[in-house]
This record gives C-alpha cells, sequence and structure tokens, in this order.
C-alpha cells in the first residue's frame, strides 16, 4: 500500500473552464501560471520516507490537468487509497487549488487524513487547521523528520502529543504542538534523484512526477545547499525575518559540501540539462565553497551550473566558478536602475559594482548572464521603469563581441505580496496598501477574474491599474530592446507583441463585462472570451525558450534514461523477474 501521496495543486482549481487572465505572473519561473512546479521539498520528503521503508507517491495535480484537458482528477482521486494524503501550501498562490482539492479528497475518503505543509502553511496554521477538510499543518522549512513520526502514528492510530512542528485538532480543539524540529543540518535531507525516478518508474506515470509543463524540452534540476537566507530584502517571504519569525530558524542550515556535490552527481547521471545551485554560495562561507569546488572538480560535472549571486561578486570567486564549470551562467538581481530604489529594497550596491561584476563575467566569457528587475517596488512609478528598461539596454554595451549572452528581465511582483515578510507586516512604513491579509482573503482574490484584482498590495505611487499598465508597457519596451539587441528574432518577437494586444485587450474587456453584467449574461460574455485569453495564456515578458535555453545540452538522454527505467518496470511486471 501507498503510505502517502504528495499533491500539488493548481493556482485556480477550475482553471480549464473558467475564463480568467492570469498575466504574466510566471512569466521569469519555469511554470505556467497555474504555478505548476511543486515544492523541491517532495522530492526530499520521498527521498527521506522512502529510505525509511515508506512508499511515497507524487502525484502533479496541476500539471496532469494543464497537460490533458481530459484528466478526471475525481476518478483519478477515487483510485487512489493511500494512509494519507499531502497537500503543498508553500506558495501562496495556490491557496484557492490547495483547499479546493483538500474539499474534494476529503467528500471522497472522509476518513484519510490530509497533511498540508509548506511556507505559507506555516504562516496561516491557525486559520488553515480550521477548515474542516485540513487534518494536519506540518510548520517549518524543514519537516522530513515530523512526517516521518507523523505517519508511523497515523499508521499504528495513536495521537500525535509529542510530534513536533505539528498544529492539529482532535475532537474540534485545535492543537499547537512547539516549533522545536529547526535542524541547522541538512545532511538527512539530500534529494535522491534516482529514487525519484524510480518511484516514477514504478508507477509507470512519470507525468505526475514532472515538474513543470516543458521539461522534457528543456529540462533541468535544482540544488538548495541552505535553507535561512540572511538578508532582509524587504518583500520576500523567504527573508531573515521572516524565517526567524515563521520557522523558528535563527542559523542558517546548510548541506555539507560533500552532500550537496553527491546529490549534484546524481543528478548529473540523469540529466543533461542546467543544475540550478539555488542561493547564494557565499551565504556558506570561503571554506564551504572551497570544499565544494573541490568536490565538484573531482567529479567532473558537465552539465551547465547556473548560479545565483545575491550581490556583486569579485573576479576570484567567478574565476573558481569557471574552472568547476567551464559552461558556467550566474543570475544576479538589481531589481532597479536606481540605486535609491534598490537599496530600499534590501539590495546594498550601487551600479558601478554591478557593472564591475558584469564586466568581470563577459571578460571571464561565462556562457549566459541572467538580470532580474522588478515592478512594485516603493518608490517606483512608471517613468522609473522606463528608465529601469534604458538601463537594462545600456547594459548591453558591456557584452558587445563577447561571449557571454546577455538576457534581461524584468517582472511585477505577482501575484502576491509574501506572507511574513517586512512589508506584509508593516505595509504602511514601506509605503504600500494592502487588500487582503487572512488565507480566507488571499482564496476570495484568487476567484476573481485577472490578475489585477489578485494583487494583494499596491503603493503610494502606483494604484494595481498602474502596476497591470506598466508592466504590459515595460513588456513591450523590453521586447522591442531584445529584438533590437538579436535576442529574439522577428516572428519570436510578433508572437509576443501579438499576444500582449490580447492580454491588454482581455484585461480591459473583463473590467467592462463585470462592469456591465450579471448572473447568466456575465457568464455567457465570460465564456464568449475565453478563446481569446487562452491565446495570451504566458510568455508576455519573455518566452520559457529565453528563460530555460542553455547553450551547451540537450535534452534526450534524460528521456532515454527515464524511458529505459520504465521499460524495465513494465518487464518486471509482466514477466516478475
Ligand atoms: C528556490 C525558490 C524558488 C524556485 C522553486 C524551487 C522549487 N521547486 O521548490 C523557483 C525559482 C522556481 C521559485 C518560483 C516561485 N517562487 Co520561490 N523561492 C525559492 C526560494 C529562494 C528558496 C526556497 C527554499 O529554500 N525552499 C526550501 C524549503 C523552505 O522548502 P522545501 O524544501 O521545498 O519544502 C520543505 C517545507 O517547505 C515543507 N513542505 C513543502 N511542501 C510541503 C507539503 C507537505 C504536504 C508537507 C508535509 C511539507 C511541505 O517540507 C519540505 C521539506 O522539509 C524562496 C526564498 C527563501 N529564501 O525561502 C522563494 C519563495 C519560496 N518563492 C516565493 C514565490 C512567491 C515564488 C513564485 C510564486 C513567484 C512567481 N510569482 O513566479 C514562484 C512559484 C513557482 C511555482 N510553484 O511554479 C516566495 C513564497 C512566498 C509565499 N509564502 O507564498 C518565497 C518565500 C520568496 C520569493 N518571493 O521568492 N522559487
Ligand atoms: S530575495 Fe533577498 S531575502 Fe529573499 S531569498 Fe533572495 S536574497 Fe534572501
Amino acid at each position: 500500500m501507498v503510505d502517502l501521496i504528495l499533491l500539488h495543486p493548481p493556482t485556480i482549481y477550475n482553471f480549464r473552464e473558467k475564463t480568467v487572465v492570469l498575466g504574466p505572473i510566471s512569466d521569469v519561473v519555469p511554470s505556467s501560471p497555474i504555478l505548476e512546479s511543486y515544492p523541491i521539498g517532495f522530492l526530499s520528503i520521498l527521498s527521506f520516507l522512502t529510505k525509511h521503508g515508506y512508499k511515497i507517491k507524487i502525484l502533479n495535480v496541476a500539471l496532469k490537468m494543464l497537460l490533458n484537458k481530459n484528466f478526471n482528477l475525481q476518478k483519478t482521486l477515487k483510485s487512489l487509497k493511500p494512509l494519507a494524503f499531502g497537500i503543498d501550501l508553500h506558495w501562496l498562490p495556490h491557496v484557492e487549488g490547495s483547499l479546493k482539492l483538500a474539499k474534494l479528497i476529503k467528500s471522497i475518503h472522509p476518513d484519510k487524513p490530509i497533511i498540508f505543509g509548506g511556507m505559507s502553511a506555516t504562516y496561516y496554521h491557525l486559520e488553515l487547521i480550521n477548515y474542516p477538510y485540513v487534518d494536519y499543518v506540518l510548520r517549518g522549512d524543514t519537516v522530513e523528520e515530523p512526517l516521518l513520526k507523523l505517519i508511523e502514528c497515523l499508521e499504528k492510530k495513536q495521537q500525535p502529543e509529542n510530534i513536533p512542528n505539528l498544529t492539529w485538532k482532535i475532537n474540534g480543539k485545535i492543537k499547537v504542538n512547539p516549533l522545536s524540529f529547526v535542524p541547522e543540518n541538512l545532511d538527512d535531507y539530500m534529494v535522491d534523484y534516482g529514487l525519484v525516478i524510480k518511484a516514477a518508474a514504478k508507477d509507470l506515470d512519470p507525468t505526475a512526477y514532472l515538474p513543470y509543463k516543458d521539461w522534457f524540452k528543456y529540462p533541468m534540476a535544482a540544488v538548495l545547499p541552505l535553507k535561512g537566507c540572511p538578508y532582509n530584502c524587504i518583500t520576500c517571504g523567504g527573508s531573515n525575518f521572516t524565517y526567524k519569525n515563521i520557522c523558528n530558524r535563527t542559523k542558517t542550515a546548510l548541506k555539507k559540501p560533500e552532500t550537496l556535490a553527491e546529490e549534484i552527481k546524481i543528478i548529473s547521471e540523469y540529466i543533461k540539462g542546467a543544475i540550478f545551485i539555488l542561493n547564494d554560495l557565499r551565504i556558506c562561507g570561503e571554506k564551504y565553497v572551497e570544499k565544494l569546488f573541490t568536490n565538484l572538480k573531482n567529479e567532473k560535472i558537465d552539465n551547465p551550473l547556473v548560479f545565483e549571486l545575491f550581490k556583486p561578486a569579485n573576479k576570484k570567486f567567478l574565476e573558481n566558478l569557471l574552472k568547476i564549470s567551464p559552461n558556467a551562467s550566474v543570475e544576479i538581481s538589481p531589481e532597479s536602475h536606481d540605486e535609491e530604489i534598490r537599496k530600499s529594497f534590501g539590495r546594498m550596491y550601487g551600479n558601478f559594482e554591478l557593472e564591475k561584476t558584469l564586466n568581470f563575467i563577459c571578460q571571464l566569457g561565462f556562457e549566459r548572464v541572467d538580470v532580474f528587475f522588478m515592478i512594485g517596488l516603493p518608490q517606483q512609478n512608471q517613468a522609473s521603469i522606463v528608465d529601469t528598461i534604458r538601463y537594462m539596454e545600456k547594459l548591453f554595451n558591456l557584452f558587445k563581441n563577447k561571449k557571454t549572452v546577455y538576457h534581461p528581465f524584468i517582472a511585477p511582483l505577482a501575484p502576491f505580496l509574501d506572507p511574513g515578510s517586512l512589508v506584509f507586516e508593516n505595509p504602511k512604513v514601506y509605503g504600500y496598501k494592502l487588500f487582503y491579509k487572512t488565507l480566507q482573503e488571499h482564496f476570495e482574490a484568487l476567484e476573481m477574474l485577472s490578475w489585477k484584482y489578485f494583487l494583494n498590495y499596491e503603493t503610494k505611487w502606483m494604484s494595481r491599474d498602474e502596476i497591470v499598465k506598466t508592466t504590459y508597457m515595460a513588456a513591450n519596451l523590453i521586447n522591442k530592446v531584445k529584438l533590437k539587441h538579436g535576442l529574439i528574432d522577428k516572428d519570436e518577437a510578433e508572437v509576443m507583441f501579438e499576444k500582449l494586444k490580447i492580454a491588454e485587450k482581455t484585461t480591459l474587456k473583463i473590467d467592462e463585462i463585470l462592469k456591465n453584467f450579471k448572473g447568466e449574461e456575465l457568464e455567457i460574455n465570460l465564456k464568449k472570451l475565453k478563446d481569446e485569453v487562452e491565446k495570451a495564456y504566458e510568455g508576455l515578458l519573455c518566452s520559457k525558450k529565453e528563460l530555460l535555453t542553455w547553450p551547451s545540452r540537450k535534452g534526450l538522454d534524460v528521456r532515454l534514461k527515464i524511458l529505459g527505467a520504465l521499460t524495465k518496470n513494465y518487464l518486471k511486471t509482466f514477466f516478475r523477474f
């Protein structure tokens, strides 16, 4: 019997039927707007519990619904008989999808426990546990051990009185066990991709485990060296402030460099795509980085490695990155061209240091550098965004006649300001106005018909309307810049301009329909707009091709490996060897 099925919901439960302008809320992440990527923690949970003898399945409900219009969730859920179901509410934009999914599971399996977890579940645990279809909430950033204990308890039909980090209820009474499991060493929670691929093959259902829609086209993986960022970017729900307040984390937790290298090595055996090393490695300290580099050099990993820089880097550090990965790329997020805005956001560096780093990057010959900017920051208005785009263009000068391909990206802070972030907790102090605060309010926001109404904030400097308009304007400008500098070709640009026109038009049309119609008429008008809305589903600010293509590798080998594992499993099933 399967012990635990981990399910990842879409952002909007009935997105297949509903007319809703989702906007560019996911253009700079691998997912489409229903955010079909599940938390990387699903993989560490699967690895950990499998090693402890339990049988874990992943069902990426969001992706299944996205890939197959006829995927029947109800029928699929009926066929599942695990000991318990687990649903992630890691990212708040999944609140609507996750609660509706839980409700449906409870209606089909009233006796099966439903466990929630993730950052947003942690923040909202007290509100979440009140829903009749939520039985347990596991709080914290690392819950593999408490989850193991909970599964053991469920197996033995015992009460989980002593399980750390657990919020639960008994006879209608809510119990909040102490958030005391906050490990500083993450070695036991490494992801074993071998186990993940075996699980997918055993299920004969690889798409249930796929992390995002275009993964076969653009395969890549990510590793997490640490949990608990030391920085305090003011809108970030993963900041030091937030982790301290909601996860009880006062110290950054690390995986040993040997463990991280091992994780990367296992990935490279299965996947030839890029491997993202999430977070800035320099947080782990110089010695850590040295050790990791020595280990990785010995492993001779030939996948392109992608490194994040939370601040400018010196030449020596960058040189070392290339020594372990000659086809390495880097990412940095100055957020605004305006140093004052950047600093008020929490990034304490100027343009001189930024450009110095970018200069090193192209002098040293990195394959690619991604530079990210944001819309929705304090003091930012439309004029400031236009200047940001001018600056994004100016940076092309640094890369003229160089090997490094420079990719500038800009995206709105959307749909939500992160719960638990400095701004979310003190909006007025930072010049923000919050429209929604509770979990239920965010749930209701996601039932609305366009991303403008999802936005849980506006600033002193831009209203929601202006944030939306400015985003579309920025998309137009940046796509023109990319066309001019050869990052996209004429055909690609035309597709994007066309989609943008549709997105702008349908956003306005939704407002008009809402103003003029009610009841049945409203539904009829929305239905008429559905096909048009679908044409601008994603890829307004940039395409997935631009975001996810790394120059040196192609994705065929991973398909062959998965096919191999599947075939072996079919043979095992039929011939029982
Ligand atoms: C890496 C990262 C990403 C990666 C995703 C990697 C992945 N698949 O997990 C990328 C870049 C793709 C990404 C995208 C997004 N991200 Co992000 N991301 C991060 C980052 C930097 C680190 C995350 C991390 O450390 N995770 C490690 C831990 C906490 O999680 P975990 O190991 O995956 O899961 C453990 C627990 O959370 C828990 N758990 C999780 N799920 C479940 C489910 C069950 C049943 C149980 C029991 C437990 C459980 O147990 C796990 C194992 O111990 C954080 C910032 C930060 N410093 O935290 C932001 C952060 C998590 N992201 C955030 C956001 C908003 C997003 C986006 C929605 C942005 C957008 N609009 O596009 C998208 C969503 C993508 C999607 N779903 O498709 C916010 C979330 C705020 C909130 N509470 O909603 C954060 C906090 C900060 C930020 N603004 O970037 N992100
Ligand atoms: S946005 Fe800032 S606070 Fe959040 S994870 Fe990145 S560096 Fe840390």
